[in-house]
């Protein structure tokens, strides 16, 4: 029987970062200032909770109920067919109208790409974006010229409904499979459903904190929400897409024959097979993956499947960045290290976070900026106190004489002044309300909600003159502060208040949020301004008629006859709702566009329009940009990090997994805030956490406002350990660097899975306390508080297949086939290997990546079993979007031999060749350099240690000239 609708009533509804604010310690007000301000009521925050119906036990089974569809009308096309599905039946309106006749597309779009699209046939200009992701926000995936040639096939069967089915053909797998389940679509509800081989190995699917590998038992919600990096719930961005691998074992006949139990002995008979699938889908959403299915339920948007055959895992994310978008190629800068928090309160404290390091010799690149910089947290005016203009520009110079740079926080709301006072202008805001920059209510006022500066408007990335503005804006600040990059927050879009709380109170402005910031009395005492009623009636009827409206205005459903009729988003939300800890759902855009349909997209947005801004300001340089929320495709303007995660080691445990799904969403610039952000870090865990984040593309230090401070200098074990991580890291930049240029270029990963790299070990397929960077290094990092040791894994499925040399006294390590070694770790030292078979350029660290890039080269073979090894070299100038000049060289080594292979040239190394180091040197003969015998003064062979090292080249420009050293 049919059940009501029903709400839920919750305490909380405040973000996950006010619970983090709550658990401060009390301490008198840094921020507010004298006059009463008016504190918004923590009720302004909460909005009814729904039960989502995958934890609701009433909620009708759409399987069940609804009818399905048959297709029919089938058309050949140059590259597929399209077909109508038409409804089969009564409709059964279970969270939505059903639709009666939809449109298929399968288009082999690309040898490597399946297209397989379900749209409503009759779609209007008013309803488009329910549907359709507007093309200008997001760009659509490039067709080029289809192609027919395929391992995919695409079938299809109308009994008992419509259903279909997607095959690798070589292999006769079935990839994915709706038949025999019904295809659901409402206009607020979509439901597909396909089975999967019995504990399936999925990965992907985020943004998320969650282990690399799903698991069955797990439902993924998509729904930005600015929420702390908490684990299993929706957070800040949104990708839709998954790599399956399935092991196989290989008889002498060659069939495969699937591996279905965590269960595996080492042998070699394994083999892998790995495809993808992206859904092209914005609007919230839950993933289900149960124990032997994946279940897509999606409050709007279409059918929108994108296939990968691999078969690798490389060549999915090959397909699937070169489908949304290849990553952004960083500057060198960039890889240098960063220290950031929220609390340093003028441009001298930062001088001296950095003289500091210098102090201390710890490297450092990049000082940040939180909040703290804005005259009462308005975007793009600096406090007079602490940051005032004038000083801003002697301190960029000086940080930039010294090779540094500058990055500050950029938040996504804007300021909207109190109209009742007349010296609370905020030029920001006239700006762009006069260009029609900002989101609206459905009545065409402004949307108003609030973030740090009390109400504020929040850009409309649809409207036309928003970009420009945003643009002209970031200029204008440039022109006062010289910054160097952008840290863009509070992406998601965050709101600290449920509806457009402030559109009836900005003469209250400047209000403070409805909680207490980090160091702010817990309860702080509410200041009202005179006259108010202290029962807040004003303020919570303008919060529930700000729900009124938008439960009212987009999700009226008009639905003909049913008897299961719920109202409610249907999605495993956080507290349920979807207008908690960001902007509702009826904020309105230019075209009419609801955020319902495009909330995912806000972040991408904001990035995309930074991307033209710093594009503006830098003419030809390469933006750098660190995003907050991001969705498929944002790879290609931005960097990323893990958000407000904890100073514990579970988020430190955590960092690894999500690294990796950044990998395959082409963020490869991730890292997460080290030593962590929320809460007290200690120096045990901010020791271990500053060596592993060394090996994370993006290396950053960044704490919350009121924590004790957490820079490596802090503690001298820290420094220690540090300064031994970024020795390595700064000597491995080039090779950093050239795997960037591999990702930017061919969609390649930086941070790798062990499953990737060794595909045909099964036991590896969960495997996410270690990593790889590149193919050449393994980190094995100790995450457990106390530890001395850590058990971890050296790959080698059959003994004796690969190599492993120890980072720091180049001896081989025995490989024992699938078995966990322990591994000595005391505090300060991080356990890296170099894998057999690697040729890896490396240059002097510094204190900065400028010194490290003006220092001499070494050449590091580290050769496998047989003797061999080849790696790359990408050079050029480090941050030119089309450098003039490029080098690119490879390196091969064998018989006793490395030769080097310039690829493409022009690119100028002044940089000397100092030394050419070879590991795995059984013994030598007369070394030859280009042929000529090296003088023996320039050799040194240990024969323990099976250590060759050759110096003193006479080779200028070495790095773009064929030559050859012979052993
Ligand atoms: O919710 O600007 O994730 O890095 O320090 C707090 C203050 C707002 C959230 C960011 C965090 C930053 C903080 N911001």
């Amino acid at each position: 029987m049919g059940t009501p609708f029903t709400w839920r009533s919750v305490l909380g509804g405040l973000s996950a970062f006010c619970a983090i604010a709550q658990a401060q310690t009390p301490s008198p007000s840094p921020t507010s200032s004298t006059a009463p301000q008016f504190t918004m009521p923590p009720e302004a925050n909460i909005a009814p909770a729904v039960i989502p119906n995958i934890k609701d036990p009433q909620a009708v089974d759409a399987q069940t109920v609804c009818p399905g569809y048959t297709a029919s009308n089938v058309q050949q096309t140059a590259s597929g067919f399209t077909a109508s599905l038409i409804l089969l039946g009564n409709a059964c309106n279970v969270y939505g109208t059903d639709i009666d006749t939809l449109s298929l597309t399968v288009q082999y779009q690309r040898a490597d790409r399946l297209h397989v699209a379900i749209v409503p046939t009759h779609i209007s200009a008013e309803n488009a974006t329910h549907y359709i992701i507007p093309p200008g926000y997001l760009a659509e995936p490039e067709v080029g010229e289809s192609n027919t040639v395929s391992d995919l096939e695409f079938s299809w069967t109308n009994y008992p409904s419509f259903g279909f089915e997607v095959t690798r053909i070589s292999t006769k797998d079935v990839l994915f499979s709706t038949k025999g389940t019904k295809i659901v679509f409402e206009n607020q509800f979509i439901e597909f459903k396909s089975g999967l081989p019995k504990n399936y190995n999925l990965y992907g699917l985020g943004e998320s904190v969650h282990g690399f590998r799903l698991g069955n038992n797990y439902t993924k919600t998509y729904y930005a929400a600015d929420a702390g990096a908490t684990v299993d719930i929706n957070i800040y961005g949104a990708h839709p897409f998954f790599l399956e691998t399935r092991y196989f074992t290989e008889g002498p006949d060659g069939n495969l024959a699937l591996v279905t139990s965590d269960e595996t002995t080492p042998n070699s008979n394994y083999t892998s097979l790995s495809h993808g699938v992206f859904s092209r889908n914005a609007h919230g959403q839950d993933i289900l993956m149960q124990e032997d299915s994946i279940t897509y339920r999606a409050i709007g948007g279409s059918i929108d499947l994108y296939f990968f055959p691999g078969p690798s895992q490389p060549e999915v994310t090959k397909s699937y960045l070169t489908t949304v978008g290849l990553p952004a190629m960083q500057q060198y800068w960039t890889f240098g290290f960063h220290q950031c928090r929220w609390g340093y309160t003028s441009w001298a404290e930062l001088e001296d976070v950095v003289n500091n390091h210098t102090h201390f010799d710890i490297p450092l690149e990049t000082i940040w900026t939180d909040i703290d910089w804005m005259l009462r947290y308005r975007d793009f005016e600096n406090n007079p106190v602490g940051f005032d203009d004038e000083s801003s520009e002697g301190f960029i110079q000086r940080l930039h004489d010294g090779g540094r740079h500058y990055v500050p926080i950029i938040d996504s709301a804007i300021y909207i002044p109190n109209p009742s006072n007349a010296d609370d202008a905020y030029p920001v805001f006239e700006r762009g309300n006069e260009a029609g920059s900002f989101l609206t209510n459905p009545d065409g006022s402004l949307y108003v909600g609030a973030v740090w500066p009390g109400y504020t408007v929040f850009p409309d990335w649809l409207s036309e003159g928003t970009e420009q503005w945003w643009t002209d804006e970031m200029v204008r600040y440039h022109q006062i502060t010289g910054y160097d990059g952008a840290w863009i927050d509070m992406s998601e879009i965050s709101s600290f208040c449920v509806g457009s709380c402030g559109s009836n109170n900005l003469t209250l402005q400047p209000v403070h949020v409805p909680f207490a910031l980090p160091g702010e009395p817990a309860n702080p005492v509410l200041i009202y301004p005179e006259g108010f009623s202290k029962t807040n009636a004003t303020e919570a009827a303008s919060a529930s008629a700000a729900r009124a409206s938008w439960s009212s205005t987009y999700p009226t459903i008009s639905v003909t006859s049913s008897s299961y009729l719920r109202t409610t988003p249907t999605q495993d939300i956080r507290n349920g709702a979807l207008a908690v800890a960001a902007i509702s759902p009826n904020a309105t855009h230019a075209d009419g566009t609801l955020e319902y349909d495009i909330h995912n997209l806000w972040g991408h947005g904001i990035l995309k329009a930074t991307y033209n801004s710093l594009s503006t300001i830098f003419p030809g340089t390469r933006p750098f940009i660190l995003g907050r929320s991001t969705f498929a495709g944002s790879g290609s303007y931005a960097a990323h990090w893990g958000g407000d995660n904890w100073s514990n080691w579970p988020s430190m445990i955590f960092s690894i997994p999500q690294a990796l799904s950044m990998s395959l969403f082409g963020i490869p610039m991730f890292g997460v805030d080290t030593c962590g952000f929320a809460d007290n870090t200690d120096m045990e865990l901010c020791n271990r956490w500053m060596q592993l984040s060394a090996f994370f593309p993006f290396y950053r230090n960044h704490n919350i406002l009121g924590a004790i401070s957490q820079e490596a200098y802090r503690w001298s074990s820290v420094i220690d350990a540090s300064k031994s991580a970024m020795a390595i890291r700064y000597q491995l930049l080039p090779y950093i660097y050239t795997l960037f240029h591999h990702a930017h270029t061919k969609g390649e990963t930086v941070m790798r899975a062990l499953a990737w790299e060794f595909p045909h070990d099964p036991s590896l397929a969960s495997a996410d306390r270690q990593f790889m960077l590149g193919p050449s290094i393994l980190v094995i990092p100790v995450l457990e508080q106390g530890a001395t040791s850590v058990n971890g894994v050296l790959p080698g499925l059959i003994e004796g297949e690969e190599v492993w040399y120890d980072w720091y006294n180049n001896t081989v390590v025995p490989v024992p086939t699938q078995a966990n070694s322990t591994i000595p770790a005391p505090l300060g030292h991080i356990p890296v290997y170099v894998r057999g078979g690697s040729v890896l350029p490396l240059q002097q660290a510094g204190l900065t990546t400028r010194d490290a890039r003006n220092s001499p080269w070494d050449i590091l073979v580290a050769l496998d079993k047989d003797g061999s090894a080849d790696g790359n070299l990408y050079l050029d100038d480090g941050f030119s979007v089309t450098p003039n000049t490029t080098l690119y060289a490879e390196f091969k080594a064998q018989n006793r031999k490395l030769d080097t292979f310039i690829q493409h040239g022009g690119w100028v190394e002044e940089n000397s060749l100092r030394n050419v180091t070879i590991w795995g040197v059984e013994q030598t003969k007369t070394i030859k350099f280009n042929g000529h015998p090296v003088p023996l003064k320039d050799v040194y062979f240990d024969g323990n240690k099976h250590t060759l090292v050759v110096s003193g080249f006479k080779i200028s420009a070495w790095a773009g000239k064929s030559w050859s050293l012979e052993w």
